[in-house]
């Protein structure tokens, strides 16, 4: 898919080199967008195997989202993908699904005069008091369709200041044009090898879900990542990818040549310090993602 190809060797051709908090440096751009129309097909990336337990994983989290869940007791038994991040009972410290369907809503005390809030009984309200905000979209597509508020919002800046994984794919958008249905997602942080390439297949799937229950035609999918970062490595290799930055760029703008990533990728081999011993190896993944996008 050439948006993701493109998106790789913007970030590592014109990226910054970025410690953070995991200790695995990344290189990372700034405000990436593309859009992909989804009407061409579905945009499963060949780069990155997809298949069989991967798949699965990614359907069940999708419905696990969309079923508001808040522990993931019925997730985990499909995958393991959320256990890190959950206690023994499956509890999680920070919201995704739940925030979908059940995103809170100010108790009437906390409410000021003159501000509008729906009543309890109130459409799109759940019996505990909070908001809907996915069937509030359904409806929305089938009430009033040229809406330009159909919002999805998984952000509390309160839960997200103190959770361990504040949501990544944080807010998205459906918007019609015409009888076609589009998605916009704002991804705060994507990591372009891994987690990317399931990002855009989930929404993909949503957006798919959505125009057929809606009876609308499938549009786009536009996708903006705010930190867009390819992971580099940790310790000494991590830093030499700091140090020797203006060099891979260089390279990396040599991207004419259909030599030019396999030099690249080799020059890395040759030339970037292996991982220390016991850490995750990531096998020089920027050589290796230059090369997938030069021969798709
Ligand atoms: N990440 C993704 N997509 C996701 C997800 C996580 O790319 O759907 F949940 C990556 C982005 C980043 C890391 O590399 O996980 C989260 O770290 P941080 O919270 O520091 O941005």
């Amino acid at each position: 898919m050439r948006q993701y190809l493109d998106l790789v060797t913007d970030v590592l051709g014109t990226g910054q080199y970025k410690p953070n908090r995991t200790g695995v440096d990344t290189i990372s751009g700034f405000s990436k967008h593309y859009q992909i129309d989804l009407a061409e097909g579905f945009p499963l990336l060949t780069t990155k195997d997809l298949s069989g337990f991967r798949w699965n994983s990614l359907i069940h989290e999708l419905l696990w989202y969309l079923s508001g869940e808040e522990h993931i007791r019925t997730l985990r038994e499909e995958t393991k993908i959320w256990d890190a991040w959950a206690d023994d009972d499956g509890n999680l410290d920070t919201a995704y699904g739940r925030f979908w369907r059940r995103f809170p809503v100010p108790d009437d005390d906390a409410q000021l005069p003159g501000e509008a809030w729906p009543d309890a009984d109130q459409r799109w309200m759940n019996d505990e008091g909070t908001f809907d905000q996915l069937q509030y979209v359904l409806d929305t597509l089938d009430e009033n369709p040229n809406s330009r508020r159909m919002v999805i919002n998984a952000w509390h800046p309160a839960n997200a200041a103190v959770s361990t994984l504040p949501p990544c794919h944080y807010t998205f958008v459906f918007n019609v044009q015409g009888d076609t249905l589009n998605v916009h997602l704002t991804q705060r942080s994507g990591d372009i090898a891994l987690g990317i390439p399931f990002n855009i297949a989930a929404y993909s799937i949503l957006a798919q879900v959505v125009a057929q229950q809606t009876e609308f035609e499938l549009g786009s999918f536009g996708h903006t990542i705010v930190d867009a970062h390819v992971y580099c490595g940790t310790g000494e290799r991590g830093a030499w990818y700091g140090e020797h930055l203006d060099e891979l760029q260089a390279r990396i703008a040599d991207v004419d040549d259909p030599e030019g990533y396999l030099d690249v990728r080799e020059w890395l081999l040759e030339e970037a310090p292996a991982e220390a011993e016991g850490e995750e190896d990531y096998d020089h993944v920027p050589g290796l993602l230059l090369q997938a996008a030069r021969e798709p």
